[in-house]
């Protein structure tokens, strides 16, 4: 049996290879052997079958058919082989006779006459087929066209007359390509002449363009190929490896009069069109001097974006989640998120006083919120536009973690009721590294939010700069092929061809849940901002920008010449909406107070007062049971499933932790197991992202197991822990900081009842995330009245790795912290820690022990407010014997300690200290050691500070005070100019009212942080510690 099979495909093989010996003969000339180079004078006459473009072309020397053309022979072959009827009369005659081993070239018979019924109105093109006189033309001719075809479905688009300034036609590569027909004599590319133009091609299944006619003559092939692919849509897809995606987008772009809009539909279009137009003319006219980053030249965006968002609600979406940078944000927020004009023109009031605490911002940076009825589909529908930073592209994946984190909350597993919108500019889209980086994002399982509609106002500029020195790539979209997402190039003039790339970039998205990219090519009126004078830099294009006559009018115009609508109609739409702008403004002169949280993008319904308070101002214990502890603790040590094979080497991990467990000790990984797992209990979502954070990075953490005999088979013991705990995620991220931290960040903006958590890999790499952290979250909440409570791990240690992989940099952190330095806050204040915890912008700890990283945690969540906290977190103390704590210090009635103070016998008769040394980290370790070595343990203090800012005044004063005769002296192990030196000293002089000085024991200042000299390092902390410990050390700088 098995030999038939094969026996019957090696024929299969054997005949192919027949066929493609046939089809060889066909193969033709390379393009440079057959184009000639059309120079740009050429006159626009040639044109045969579109208005004439100028191009130069350097021809690629390619051959036009490539190995897949000859699938058409072989896609027919297989074809007949089903069914001998289902392929023209002269192709059933040559497989018979090429299957009766006919050598190539004759197999050909003259074929019957087609069928009069299905090619009625082509008749005289019939009688063309029927004299062909040999097949070697036929198939040569057939091909010919199949490869016409695909040249126009791949690049249609460069010759798709996109710009509405007809200036440089939106790709930068603007040559005409060698195998799109733009004049008869292009024909010869393809071994075609002119008289082959009325002669009839049946259609590949690989085109739409026929309609019911499965063929056409070769003329009204190309004309249909060129209304699909060369007017006002450009659409780049060809490069998607799924056949299912392609030919739905062939069939939405190719099949003959699929764009129609009925008169209703026109109408609401033009409607838009006026909001959108006569919201800026009316702000211009209002506040002619102020910068609102203007939408004027890409007007369009408006009921673009109205388009996406009714065809998306239409298909079940009810929560949309947008990003957009500064171009026409004003106008989204007026007339697609519906914000009360009032509220949008009283920012534009200097006068007004903001009503709420931090600094605000400027009015083209807020986000907002808004729950509504599309009055399209008469479904309920919620939108949200994010604040983001002036850091253009920065907000891109934060967007995407809040959209994933609304669609987890609500069970949407696959994006069908949320979704997200991204706008670009296309200097910015095509610039921005983070743009790439959440390209990858958007099909990861953990990170993909089913589809992100992408909109680029391409005003072909950024700032003053023109696109061919802002990019390498013929188009500002060229990034979004990686993820092979669909482009749809639109020329902005043509309001109709808009709204249909949106209605099918809306559809593509509910149908395939993958990216899209719709690229809105416009111009920019005005300069960069109101104030800007274009003509210094772009003088020939703003000579054409003048002269260009606004879209709305062109549409209007157009309607009312068709009928749609009169002008007297369209001139009632106009007064209509001015006379709501004007109204609105008169309202508007009533506001008394500005109100930033009326622009609050990520309401939290329930966990503040109604007047945003929070519910409380203490913080109860985070201990937990001796029975909760054992119990998370035994499931850490455990296999919570059944035969499933672990690793040896984990195996011991296990028992490891299991022994400890016994002990009732827990080390860092246990701690944070205990943790976590107590919060799974009490309902808090856990999201642990970041690279390789599912083992760890220094294989500490294990939380996903996985099955060495079976492929993809995992367990994660946390999510076995309760039968009605929440839901544990444990995510390996991609290689990105930047994008992967921003959208954590837009995770834990969605509610305030789960813990999500972003790891470095080491601390140091944060820095490429610098942008998220200087901009979202450090001054977020300032900006935003958003609280956020995301938490950082930062691995972070001098263990003499060198230079790299050394520092999480808390220089940086500290230096961004809120709290004052010079001003001692009132220390009797009842709940004095959590206050200043409420105060401030984030939390910055370094935790010594195990139980104190498991304290910080839980606290993160039992606080009734949200800040972000940056943790150091250790690399050697993860396996460090002293670095664990023990159960008594993590029972109920337990806290984190912000400072653990000295506890040995320095601290039984405090007096006889002579000095006292401030640390914070593991450097502890390093002090305690060599104090016991030295026998110092009478004469110095070792005091950790362990929550590093809000800076721990109360504790540390008394702890000083406790030491009357003891020298201070701060020591760590970073360099004097890194580290938390230049933090902690003005704080500690404050504390004590410099009545003391404070001492440094550490490094010098160095520029790199550490380094990449084993041996220099461990001289570094030998001197450091002789210092720490030589008690006349300071003596003659005093
Ligand atoms: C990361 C970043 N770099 C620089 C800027 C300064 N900047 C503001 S707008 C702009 C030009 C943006 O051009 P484009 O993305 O095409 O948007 P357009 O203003 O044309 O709508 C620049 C460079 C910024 N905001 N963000
Ligand atoms: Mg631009």
């Amino acid at each position: 049996m098995t030999l038939e099979i094969e026996g019957s495909c090696e024929r299969l093989r054997t005949k192919m290879f027949h066929l493609r010996t046939c089809a060889a003969k066909l193969r033709p000339l390379t393009a440079s052997q057959t184009v000639k180079t059309f120079s740009q004078n050429r006159p626009a006459a040639a044109r045969t079958f579109q208005q004439i473009r100028c191009y130069t072309a350097p021809v690629a020397a390619e051959p036009f058919l490539s190995g897949t053309s000859s699938n058409y022979v072989e896609e027919m072959y297989y074809a007949w082989l089903e069914n001998p009827k289902s392929v023209h009369k002269s192709w059933d005659i040559f497989f018979r006779n090429t299957n009766a081993g006919a050598p190539p070239g004759s197999a050909y018979q003259s074929p019957l006459p087609l069928s009069r019924g299905s090619l009625s109105t082509i008749a005289r093109a019939q009688s063309l087929v029927e004299a062909q006189p040999n097949v070697d033309k036929l198939v040569e001719d057939h091909l010919a066209v199949q490869s016409l075809i695909r040249a126009y479905q791949i690049r249609g688009h460069h010759v798709a007359q996109l710009d509405p300034l007809g200036i440089l036609d939106a790709d930068l590569d603007s040559s005409v390509p060698a195998d799109i027909i733009s004049s008869t004599d292009k024909l010869g590319f393809y071994g075609l002449h002119e008289s082959d133009l009325d002669k009839v091609f049946h259609l590949p299944t690989t085109t739409f363009i026929g309609g019911k006619e499965s063929a056409l003559p070769l003329r009204e092939i190309i004309r249909r190929l060129e209304m699909a692919y060369c007017q006002h849509i450009g659409v780049e897809f060809m490069f998607i490896n799924d056949l299912e995606q392609c030919q739905w987008i062939r069939e939405k772009f190719e099949t003959p009069g699929i764009m129609q809009f009925t008169n209703e539909e026109k109408r609401t279009l033009l409607a838009r069109l006026v909001r959108s137009t006569r919201f800026e003319e009316f702000l211009q006219r209002k506040w002619s001097s102020e910068k609102r980053f203007g939408l004027e030249g890409c007007e369009v965006l408006i009921p673009a974006l109205k388009t996406i968002i009714d065809k998306s609600s239409e298909n079940g979406v009810d929560y949309v989640i947008m990003g957009m940078p500064h171009r026409g944000r004003l106008n989204v927020l007026a007339n697609v998120i519906r914000k009360e004009l009032e509220q949008i023109f009283c920012q534009f009031d200097s006068k007004l006083e903001a009503a709420d605490e931090g600094s605000g911002d400027v009015k083209y940076h807020l986000g907002m919120y808004h729950r509504r009825i599309n009055r399209v589909t008469d479904r309920n529908i919620t939108l949200s536009l994010v604040a983001n930073p002036s850091h253009l592209e920065a907000a891109d994946p934060v967007v995407m973690g809040k959209t994933k984190a609304e669609q987890f909350y609500c069970g949407d597993t696959e994006g069908k009721k949320v979704m997200s919108i991204l706008l670009h500019g296309d200097a910015a889209f095509a610039g921005q590294g983070i743009v790439y980086e959440t390209f990858h994002l958007s099909d990861l399982p953990s990170y993909t939010t089913h589809g992100t509609v992408h909109v680029v106002v391409n005003n072909q500029i950024g700032f003053t700069t023109d696109p061919r020195m802002a990019r390498s790539s013929p188009y500002p979209t060229d990034v979004a092929r990686v993820v092979n997402a669909p482009i749809f190039h639109v020329n902005s003039d043509d309001p109709e061809a808009v709204m249909y790339v949106c209605n099918v970039a809306a559809e593509w998205r509910s149908t395939f849940h993958k990216d899209v990219v719709v690229d809105l090519v416009c111009y920019r009126r005005n300069g960069h901002n109101e104030m800007d004078e274009p003509m210094f830099t772009q003088p020939l294009m703003y000579k054409q920008i003048r002269k260009q006559k606004p879209v709305l009018q062109k549409y209007a115009e157009l309607l009312v010449s068709q009928g749609v609508v009169n002008q007297p109609e369209y001139e009632e739409e106009i007064s209509k909406y001015d006379k709501i702008c004007e109204e609105a403004f008169a309202r508007s002169k009533d506001e008394k107070i500005l109100h930033i949280k009326h622009w609050l993008d990520s309401p939290w319904p329930g966990f503040f007062t109604l007047d945003g308070q929070p519910r409380s101002m203490s913080c109860p214990s985070t201990g937990l049971t001796e029975d909760i502890l054992t119990h998370i603790g035994s499931v850490a040590s455990s296999v919570p499933v059944e035969n499933f094979t672990i690793h040896g080497g984990l195996s011991r991990i296990l028992k490891t932790r299991g022994e400890l467990v016994k002990n009732r000790t827990v080390d860092w990984a246990l701690a944070e197991y205990m943790a976590f797992g107590s919060l799974l209990k009490e309902g808090i979502h856990i999201r642990l992202s970041g690279q390789d954070v599912e083992r760890g990075t220094f294989s500490h953490r294990h939380h996903v197991l996985h099955d060495q005999n079976v492929d993809k088979r995992t367990c994660i013991p946390m999510n076995h822990l309760w039968p009605s705990q929440a839901p544990y995620t444990v995510c390996n991220s991609s290689l990105s900081e930047y994008g992967v931290l921003g959208f954590e960040l837009g995770f834990a903006m969605a509610s305030p009842n789960a813990l999500v958590l972003w790891e470095a890999q080491f601390g140091d790499f944060h820095n490429t995330a610098q942008c998220i952290i200087d901009q979202f979250i450090c001054p977020g909440q300032a900006k935003w009245v958003r609280q956020n409570g995301i938490v950082l791990l930062l691995p972070h240690g001098m263990e003499g790795m060198g230079p790299e992989h050394s520092s999480a940099r808390p220089e940086r952190f500290l230096q961004m912290c809120n709290d004052d330095p010079d001003v001692l806050p009132n220390l009797e204040e009842a709940n004095f820690d959590i206050n200043q915890l409420y105060d401030c912008n984030w939390v910055v700890v370094n935790c010594s022990t195990p139980g104190n990283f498991f304290h910080v945690l839980r606290r993160q969540i039992l606080l009734p407010f949200r800040k972000p906290l940056i943790i150091f977190t250790p690399k050697s103390l993860l396996r460090h014997p002293e670095a664990r704590t023990n159960f008594d210090e993590m029972l109920p009635g337990t806290h984190f300690q912000r400072v653990i103070p000295e506890n040995g016998p320095a601290s039984q008769n405090p007096e006889k200290v002579k000095r006292l040394l401030l640390c914070t980290g593991k450097v502890y370790y390093d002090l305690t050691r060599e104090r016991a070595a030295r026998n110092m343990v009478e004469e110095v203090a070792i005091t950790r500070i362990e929550q590093l800012s809000p800076f721990p005044f109360d504790l540390l004063l008394k702890e000083v005070q406790k030491y009357p005769n003891a020298e201070l002296a701060w020591c760590q192990e970073e360099h004097k100019n890194q580290g938390y030196y230049d933090y902690v000293k003005p704080r500690l002089r404050t504390t004590i009212n410099r009545s003391r000085p404070v001492w440094y024991a550490g490094r010098d200042p160095a520029a790199a942080p550490a380094t990449g000299n084993k041996k220099t390092h461990l001289t570094e902390l030998q001197r450091l510690l002789d210092t720490a410990f030589n008690l006349d050390a300071f003596k003659n700088l005093a």
